[in-house]
Formats: C-alpha cells, structure tokens, sequence
C-alpha cells in the first residue's frame, strides 16, 4: 500500500488548487501541535499531566491540567510561523493577536483545545477542534468584530481525537480525509479516504438525564426513538454518548448517527452547551463536507451570524434525514 503522508497530502491538494500554500503551512503546524497534544495526552498520570489546573476558564469551568497544557501548545506552535493574523481559543477570553515580533498572515485560527476534559481523569477519549477563518481585507490589527463570520466563510476545519490511536480529520471543503498517527515514524498517514455519513442511522447520541429540560420537539423525538420498533418509527435505535463531543463526532463520521446537545431550560439563558466558534462551526463543515447535515434545530449552523466569540448555540448533527426529520418537528412546533 502506498503510504501518504499529511505532508504529501496537503501538498497534492495545494497543486490541485485546493489550498494555498500559507493554508497547508498552517493545518501543518496544527497537526504537529496535535502531536505534542497526543504525547501528552497519553503519557497521563506518568507526566503528572492529569487532574485540575487550580484555575477557571472564561466560561466559569474548572481547567483540567491538559487544558492548559493543550493551549499553550497551540499558541506557542501557531504565533510565529506568519500564517496567522490572530487567533482565539475556548480556554482564553479576549482574542490573542498575533505578536509585533512576527509576521503577520491571512488567516484567524479557532480552537477547543482539549475537547471533553471531564474524560481526561477517567481514561476516555478527548480531542481538539479547530477551525480556520480568513482575516477580513485589509485589517492588519483584528479585533474580535473580525472573527465575527458565519460558519460558512470557513476556509478549513478538522479535529483531533486522541482515542487509542490519534486520528487527524480534515476538510477545506473538498470532502473529508482521515490521518492516523504512525507513533514511531512521528506523521500522520492518509488512512480514510472520503469519509462519509451515511444518510440514514438506527443510532443516536443525547445526555439523556437532560430529558425533562427539554422542548417539546426534541421530548418528541427521543420519544420516537425510545419506542422503537413499537413506535411510530417501527424500528428500533441504539444509543451512545461518550461526553467527548469528538468521539461522538468521529463515531457518527465513520458509521453514521445523530448528535444532540439542544436547547434546555437549565441553560436558556446561555443559549446551549456547545460554543459555536470552536465547536458547532468546524463540526458542521465537517459534517456537512461528509455529507450529513448540521442545525441548530431551526437554523443551518454554517448560516449562524455570531455576535459573541464565545457564543453558544443547540447542535443537532449527523445523518441527514435525522437531522431533517428533527429540524421538521422544531417547525411544527
Ligand atoms: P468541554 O469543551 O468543556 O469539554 O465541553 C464540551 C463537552 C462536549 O465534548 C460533550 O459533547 C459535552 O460537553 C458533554 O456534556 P455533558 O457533560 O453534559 O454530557
Ligand atoms: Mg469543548
């Protein structure tokens, strides 16, 4: 088997004129971000690396020590290749420009560093997502107004998950491609080729003790599925959440399924669990770039005009005609 790399990869799809070459240079310096993420990740209680940093985010949570250690891998990797005009992470409030003391290029970087850090004590997979935005024209000093843009002016998006092997997911529009971790040779491999959601699924992923907070729709939906083959939709579903929105994502890309995290009344106020900048907005061009479909129950996600950085939006993603049929009910109220 002809083995190809994600450098040879990238390359490839820069001479296709998928990318340029500052676009490649920067999911690169991700990727090898990412490998310094894995190495932490795995080594776990060995480095001292696991349990709480002693310090909240500016959501209000507890970081986790791999929080922190995720961050400032990322910054440190990404501020002084000259690919990035700024960049934003879940873990810090403001935007963090990049420095005077180098280049400055096109692009804004996003990112979850440690996606699902309530895993990391207990051994289950956790991930990183990120998301590349372009830096409005002629703006050489952004200000987080500049990161402002809908989902669907995403130029790249992909996630890591460090499960028992470490995969790299990526699109930049042009279908989606999966990279495994060779440990010993130190890159990532081509693995999956065209990674698609079938449009169909008999599986489902919701925190289920959220139930009783639910809207009306969703209770209804659930409800569908829970019935099963004794239900109005004559089958049975199985269910699965492993409370690391990567896993949950990664497993829906390779065999398909249906995500939630919706709109319940404990976080009305918030406007849901998930941020849209780092979270909802790479998953749904991922999703979408696979072929399935992503909403927020009433709105395409890629069309969501953010107002805050770290905004939260209801996720409903997957297997289209789920999606569909779930985005159907919130309409008929
Ligand atoms: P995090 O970014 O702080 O880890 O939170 C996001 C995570 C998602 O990965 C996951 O889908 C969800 O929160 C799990 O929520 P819950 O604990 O309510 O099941
Ligand atoms: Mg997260």
């Amino acid at each position: 088997m002809r083995r190809v790399t994600l450098t040879q990869f990238l390359i490839e799809q820069q001479r296709k004129g998928l990318m340029s070459a500052d676009l490649r240079l920067l999911i690169e310096v991700v990727a090898r971000a990412v490998k310094a993420i894995a190495v932490n990740v795995s080594k776990g209680a060995l480095a001292g690396v696991l349990g709480e940093a002693g310090s909240d985010n500016i959501q209000g949570e507890a970081q986790k020590k791999l929080d922190v250690i995720a961050n400032d891998i990322l910054i440190q990797a990404n501020e002084w290749g000259g690919h990035l005009a700024a960049m934003a992470s879940e873990e810090v409030e403001e935007i963090r420009p990049i420095s005077g003391d180098y280049p400055k290029g096109a692009y804004l970087l996003l990112f979850d560093p440690l996606d699902g850090s309530s895993n990391i004590d207990v051994n289950i997979s956790v991930g990183t997502i990120f998301s590349v935005l372009r830096c409005p024209a002629g703006v050489s000093a952004p200000t987080e107004a500049d990161f402002m843009q809908p989902g669907s002016a995403q130029v790249a998006a992909g996630y890591a998950v460090y499960g028992p092997s470490t995969q790299l997911i990526l699109t930049v529009g042009d279908g989606v491609h999966g990279f495994t971790l060779d440990r010993e040779m130190g890159s990532f491999i081509h693995t999956h080729a065209d990674m698609t959601i079938p449009e169909d699924t008999k599986e489902y992923a919701i925190n289920a003790s959220n139930e009783r907070f639910w809207e009306a729709p969703v209770q209804r939906y659930i409800g569908e599925l829970k019935a099963g083959q004794d239900g109005p939709r004559g089958r049975d579903f199985n269910m699965r959440w492993v409370a690391s929105m990567v896993a949950d994502v990664h497993r829906i890309l390779t065999r398909g399924g249906i995500f939630m995290y919706p709109m319940d009344s404990k976080m009305k106020d918030k406007g849901g669990k998930l941020r849209l900048m780092y979270e909802a907005n790479p998953m749904a061009m991922i999703v979408e770039a696979a072929g399935g479909a992503a909403s927020t129950g009433r709105e395409r996600i890629l069309d969501v005009t953010p107002v805050q950085l770290h905004q939260r939006v209801p996720v409903v993603l997957g297997s289209k005609n789920e999606v569909e049929r779930v985005v159907r009910y919130h309409l008929e109220g």
